[in-house]
């Protein structure tokens, strides 16, 4: 052979060599690409949880200010909001009835155009806001005790939400007057997890627990609440309650 035909057959890959390359390269892109899909989900947690601080330190300061917690605003046309004008259904604003005005509905969104923040977690999903409404109507006390003119509740009112470290499981926290929810990534309770049921299903129990992926007890949702006692406790400090 010519030493020029030697060097031509040189030139160029073999098919083995180009599927070892894309091989390699492929090997390379998926143990980057994983990672950085765990690290948007850290980010949009961590965001979100941050997010549900800054919303319960908003709540107490609303309760300051008005001696009262807030309402929550309709989510949607469901009764009891069936009686609410659309245009104030998911506007970010207290809906309240009755005179003396009462919230509407014990669960909706948060009134985030009142606290100035707090629509939606890091999912774009808006949060759920659910309240003990006698703590936040226009009706002095709650009648467990003395009752402080202009003043929704009582140095001895209690919450009627509980917080739950499993459906049926253990108390977290009792006598809770507020608490705000994310669904977290998943956006919506699956079927299958109890845990994320009882967060959806509308009653005064919540779960808040580690994250799980297991079939069964999947779990992404995140949850604050107001604390009874540091209610009490900076209403007193702001000479609101005696
Ligand atoms: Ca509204
Ligand atoms: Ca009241
Ligand atoms: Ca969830």
């Amino acid at each position: 052979m010519r030493p020029e035909l030697r060097l031509q057959a040189r030139q160029g890959f073999t098919l083995i060599e180009l599927a070892v390359v894309i091989a390699i390269v492929a090997l390379m892109l998926g143990a980057l690409l994983v990672p950085l899909a765990t690290q948007l989900d850290l980010r949009n947690v961590s965001e979100t949880r941050s997010q549900l601080e800054e919303v319960k330190e908003a709540l107490y300061g609303f309760s300051m200010a008005n001696n009262r917690i807030a309402c929550p605003d309709c989510a949607s046309a469901a009764a009891p909001c069936n009686a609410v004008p659309v245009a104030n259904i998911g506007d970010g604003q207290e809906d309240r009835t009755g005179a003396p005005l009462a919230c509407v509905t014990n669960e909706g969104n948060l009134p985030w155009v009142q606290l100035g923040m707090g629509q939606s977690d890091a999912w774009a999903n808006n949060y759920t806001y659910r309240v003990t409404t006698t703590f936040a109507d226009d009706i002095d006390g709650t009648g467990c005790g003395t009752v402080t003119i202009g003043v929704s509740f009582e140095l001895c009112s209690t919450g009627t939400l509980t917080v739950l470290d499993g459906a049926g499981g253990n108390n977290v926290a009792t006598n809770v007057p507020a608490l705000v929810l994310s669904r977290g990534k998943n956006g919506a309770a699956p079927a299958t997890s109890a845990d994320e049921q009882e967060n959806a299903d509308g009653d005064n129990s919540v779960v808040l627990k580690g994250f799980s992926q297991q079939v069964g007890s999947e779990f992404d949702d995140l949850v604050v609440w107001l604390s009874g006692n540091v209610l009490m406790s900076r209403m007193v400090a702001a000479g609101k309650l005696p």
